[in-house]
């Protein structure tokens, strides 16, 4: 039988209100079941936005560097079950250990970042135009904080979310994917053991039509964290923007690599099997776009193709395994559509565009697909399919591979092989979007630089890095004269 797990509301774990609870099953064997999480509603949303708003009252009074000493414990703890953490991270969600190792070691960067930032979180002293006046800005928490987050980084992501929110000397309440709520229970229990007050946080499981949509309406949140589609994303912007409150958006990615004729081709072999089959290209910096110079294309793709069919599927937790399965069955309906419409466009499938049979029927699981001869402007080379699906355009020039990288409605990730330094510090400029890696593919970012990227993929926001400290805080500006007069800004020193 089963466990059944909890909701954490009011500094204790609860059954949701409505008694409904959601099976979370392993996508590598189906018929391994983790447990049964709530399936929670509105009711649970409103009690854990009371316990959040006390929360709020302790932890925001609460000293900066306090706040950072408990994420400090946090990050040490996370180091100590790293391997448990990965494991259950694998079961759950399917990617290959070494890939939920680093899921969860951009976590315990993340806690380690945000415990020294409580003995910074900076604001500014600076000169007043007045005499005898002083004036300052500083950090201010804002309030209770409601996440919401995707399957793909079980750990790395609500940690990009929570800890600064947390160290900002906000309350938080995180309602985790469904697909992958274990990971985030672990980290509440990592949280709790680390001495953080338990009202500071909340852990709502369930769905996003009825916890997502609870936590984005209620009046009393007045910030919200979002990763997921960008259909998603323009809906909660909507209702955020009605009711003025603050908003990060992380959404979708079309994310390319360009490779040169003068590019290194075994390193970048390398880089394409990586961002392209990595997560089974269940990452929103995917490398879903090969954009290859007609001088090295039908060389390289003969590699590639070889190469793809080397990749060893397989569960997660097989030390041998190269590939794990998409997370559910609907995921990879989605994929064999774009396969399908590859196919109606006229695209050259050369490799993979099948599940696999035998013991992995049991499994979610897609063979690494390559398309060649898609064309600037088809769906399958416009549109995010979230699978190992790689489309290969063939292009002529430089400026003609900045062209195709930038004709899409997504801005995330871009990379660029090449030898010539020049060219390396032209795509730097040239390319649209909010990453772009010389050498290396599209994925990879690391958790104390700006995340994020241009276009439908955000809306201007970052996460990890400096900047996400003034996303969770509010800039408060205090001016203190100290002339023993009225003195006017903008009159007294102006007034001839
Ligand atoms: C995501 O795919 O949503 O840069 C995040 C990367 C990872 C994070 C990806 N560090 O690929």
């Amino acid at each position: 039988m089963a466990k059944s797990f909890r909701n954490f509301i009011g500094g204790e774990w609860v059954a949701p209100a409505g008694g409904a609870f959601l099976e979370n099953r392993n996508p590598a064997d189906t018929g391994d079941l983790i447990g049964r999480f709530p399936d929670s509603d509105a009711r649970d949303v409103t009690r854990a936005v009371r316990s959040a708003k006390r929360g709020f009252a302790a932890w925001s009074n609460t000293p900066a560097p306090q706040r950072g000493d408990v994420l400090r414990r946090v990050g040490d703890l996370m180091v100590e079950r790293k391997e448990a953490i990965a494991d259950a991270m694998s079961r759950e969600m399917g990617k290959v250990l070494a890939e939920t190792r680093g899921d969860v070691q951009e976590g315990i960067d993340t806690a380690y970042y945000a415990a020294g930032e409580g003995r910074r979180l900076f604001g500014r002293t600076v000169p007043s135009e007045l005499g005898a006046k002083w004036a300052m800005s500083w950090r201010r928490p804002i309030g209770v904080v409601g996440l919401i987050t995707p399957f793909n980084f079980p750990m790395a992501i609500p940690t990009w979310k929570m800890f600064p929110a947390l160290l900002c000397g906000n309350s938080v309440i995180i309602k985790p994917s469904e697909d992958v709520p274990h990971t985030v229970h672990l980290l509440v229990e990592i949280l709790l053991e680390a001495g953080l007050p338990p009202d500071a946080v909340q852990l709502v499981h369930g769905r996003g039509e009825t916890v997502g949509k609870a936590l984005v309406e209620h009046p009393e949140v007045p910030v919200i964290s979002f990763t997921g589609s960008t259909a998603t994303g323009a809906i909660i912007g909507e209702t955020c923007g009605r009711m003025h409150k603050r908003l990060s958006l992380e959404m979708g990615g079309k994310n390319a690599m360009i490779v040169m004729d003068d590019a290194d081709l075994d390193l970048a072999l390398e880089g394409v099997l990586w961002g392209a089959f990595g997560t089974t290209g269940q990452r929103c910096t995917a490398t879903s776009r090969l954009i290859l110079h007609r001088k090295v294309h039908d060389r390289f793709l003969r590699r590639l193709v070889e190469a793809a069919e080397g990749l060893r599927l397989g569960d997660g937790r097989a030390e041998r395994t190269d590939v794990g399965p998409l997370i559910h069955e609907a995921s990879r309906a989605n994929v064999e559509r774009y396969v399908e419409i590859g196919r109606e466009e006229g695209a050259e499938l050369l490799t993979g565009g099948k599940a696999p049979g035998g013991r992995l029927a049991a499994g979610w699981f897609y063979r690494p697909t390559v398309f060649a001869g898609v064309r600037a402007g088809n769906r399958l080379e416009q549109e995010e399919i979230f699978g190992p699906v790689l489309s290969v355009i063939r292009v002529g020039s430089f400026d003609e591979a900045v062209r195709v990288n930038n004709g899409v409605r997504y801005g995330l990730s871009s990379s660029v092989y090449t030898r010539d330094v020049n060219l390396a510090f032209r795509a730097l400029q040239a390319l649209d979007n909010g990453i772009t890696y010389i050498n290396a593919p599209t994925i990879g970012a690391e958790a104390h630089l700006p995340f994020g990227g241009v276009k439908a993929t955000g809306n201007g926001h970052r996460e990890g890095g400096w900047g996400v400290y003034e996303f969770y805080s509010e800039t408060k500006v205090g001016y203190v004269d100290y002339s023993g007069r009225l003195q006017r800004a903008q009159i007294d020193t102006y007034d001839v």
